[in-house]
């Protein structure tokens, strides 16, 4: 299969780097042009949970170079999803399907606006990454990704990206409700993310402290009252536990938003906690602790270079 990651960063590289070992055809699509030939010369390192391996990899920041792919699979963060789609659209043919395998809710909608829903595929994964440098990650965890259509319809090309998923070693299934599974995984990231950036902590911390646990709670509550009114079916029964049980099984990590914040770059709060404040207010639920989460972030996002210094 020939495959486009759009978003050379951790979950990119990891994703590219188990299909290239797997043999299947992979470019990765970069805006970066010094990034590009730095992975062109140097390949991807991987060290971590799946032992220390390298492949060689082929990096372009022009898709026209690529050709018609059959699957492009997004990876950037979720602000610059259009740009990602737009930048892909060269290898985009009437076969190709879209993948987004991003963090928040809102990324189906715009793939959509520019490639047509007909092409797009959703997708959570629970793999861990972390970005060492350009080209270098490790792998923090296996975990499985689930993948699925908005109309929910399982068709042959939805079976095909799976089996190539499992035959690189991936673990993943398909869903006939992806938005359960996107909205199971943004009450999870509600909980973890912002409250890690806020405190610096790793996500295994968050349950030790009363105060992190409490607001955890609160903010986790709200995300769930907002998906319960728009009828969404979560794929864990009890939210609190799971969000908590993702805090142990990842201890050690630096959450996705806290990695943004120690580079002093911008996060993903409005695609996060944002959703469930937007949400929650065009329903009418009061979403108090998830709109202070928003204040904050936005707030430490906005004042990097007014850091007091000691
Ligand atoms: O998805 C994550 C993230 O960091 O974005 C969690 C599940 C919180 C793991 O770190």
């Amino acid at each position: 299969m020939k495959i486009v990651i759009v978003g050379p960063g951790a979950m990119g590289s990891l994703l590219g780097s188990f299909f290239s070992k797997s043999k299947e055809e992979v470019w990765l699509l970069d805006k970066n042009n010094d990034r590009a030939s730095r992975i062109n010369a140097g390949g991807i390192s991987i060290e971590g949970v799946s032992g220390e391996w390298q492949v060689k990899a082929r990096s372009t920041v022009n898709a026209k170079e690529i050709g018609e792919a059959d699957l492009v699979i997004i990876c950037v963060k979720s602000y610059d999803t259009r740009e990602a789609a737009l930048a892909a659209k060269p290898a985009i043919g009437a076969k190709t399907r879209v993948l987004t395998l991003q963090n928040g809710i809102g990324n189906v909608e715009v793939i959509s606006e520019v490639v047509g829903a007909e092409k797009v595929i959703g997708g959570v994964t629970n793999l861990g990454a972390t970005l060492i440098e350009p080209g270098k990650v490790r792998h923090a965890g296996k975990g499985e990704t689930i993948i699925g259509r908005i109309d929910g319809k399982i068709t042959a090309e939805l079976r095909s990206i799976r089996e190539v998923f499992i035959k690189s070693g991936l673990e993943t299934r398909i869903s006939k409700d992806i938005k359960g599974a996107l909205w199971s995984k943004l009450i999870i990231n509600a909980g973890i993310n912002a409250l890690t950036a806020i405190t610096r902590l790793n996500n295994g911390r968050l349950v030790e402290f009363d105060g992190t646990r409490k607001i955890l709670r609160e903010a986790v509550a709200e995300a769930t009252k907002v998906a319960k009114r728009k009828r969404i079916k979560l794929i864990y029964d009890d939210p609190l536990a799971k969000v908590e049980a993702v805090c142990e099984a990842t201890a050690a990590n630096v959450s996705s938003m806290l990695a943004d914040v120690l580079r002093k770059k911008r996060t993903e709060i409005d695609y996060i906690n944002g959703v469930v404040v937007r949400q929650g207010q065009e329903l009418g639920i009061p979403v108090p602790i998830n709109s202070v989460l928003v204040d904050l972030v936005r707030t430490i996002e906005a004042s990097y270079s007014r850091e007091v210094k000691r």
